[in-house]
């Protein structure tokens, strides 16, 4: 019985998510801006990455940037001169709609084209909670260990682009990147996999092509 009233409780909470998601996307979408989410483990490269797409394209980029108690990756990107609000989670472990829906509030939305989301670094809470964008990137590195992908198999059945990021430690850390590449296309036969060093400046333009492609379709 006890279970039964848990299930339900977790139903009710995941539809009212996702009804706050299409909101969020209808906003967006009335404003002709596309959004972009970056889940991930932690230290995988998000932020670096949000960082390097700021640098290197024309979109007018504004960002959302969640983590659990601090402001640290809004102040990185602040320092970019893009508008950024930075989203506390507090004891959670993922962003939800309705705190993405205020942050989008914060934004100022007629002088944005792209808005980029960075969730809390995790693989495993953020699948659920839909937040309204209209491509899911998750970023992994092999300093996690090559074995991350297949350990964590939902959240690349659920994404559009895996990035397998530092590359350029994986002989340091033994770890085998073409096998993360494997596992991800396994799970996930649609999904589009780029291996990357933002360290070095490899695996970026693919990066910005996918999200090009997308912007278009
Ligand atoms: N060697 C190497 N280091 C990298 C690369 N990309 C990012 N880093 C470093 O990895 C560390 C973590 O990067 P972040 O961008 O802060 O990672 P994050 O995923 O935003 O981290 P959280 O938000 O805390 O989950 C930083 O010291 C980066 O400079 C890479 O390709 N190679
Ligand atoms: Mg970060």
């Amino acid at each position: 019985m006890h279970q039964v009233a848990d299930v339900e409780v977790a139903k009710n909470i995941m539809d009212a998510n996702k009804k706050l998601a299409d909101k969020n996307k209808k906003n967006l979408e009335d404003k002709g801006i596309f959004c972009v989410d970056f889940v991930g483990a932690i230290g995988s490269g998000k932020t670096t990455l949000i960082e390097e797409i700021i640098d290197n394209t024309d979109y007018k980029i504004g960002v959302l940037a969640g983590d659990v108690i601090s402001k640290f990756d809004a102040g990185r990107i602040e320092k970019h001169n893009v508008p950024v609000v930075g989203l506390n989670t507090g004891k959670e472990c993922h962003l939800d709609a309705h705190l993405v829906g205020h942050g989008i509030e914060d934004l100022p939305l007629d002088d944005i084209d792209v808005l980029i989301i960075e969730n809390v670094g995790n693989l495993i809470c953020p699948v659920d909670f839909e937040l309204g964008s209209h491509l899911r990137i998750v970023v992994v590195s092999v300093t996690e260990g090559d074995d991350t992908v297949e350990k964590h198999p939902i959240i690349f059945k659920t994404s559009d682009v895996v990035v397998i990021n530092k590359v350029d430690l994986a002989d340091a850390v033994g770890a085998d990147a073409d096998k993360m590449v494997d596992d991800a296309k396994e799970l996930n036969p649609d999904i589009k996999v780029i291996k990357s060093s933002l360290k070095e400046g490899t695996g970026l333009d693919e990066i910005i092509d996918c999200i090009d492609t997308a912007m278009k379709n």
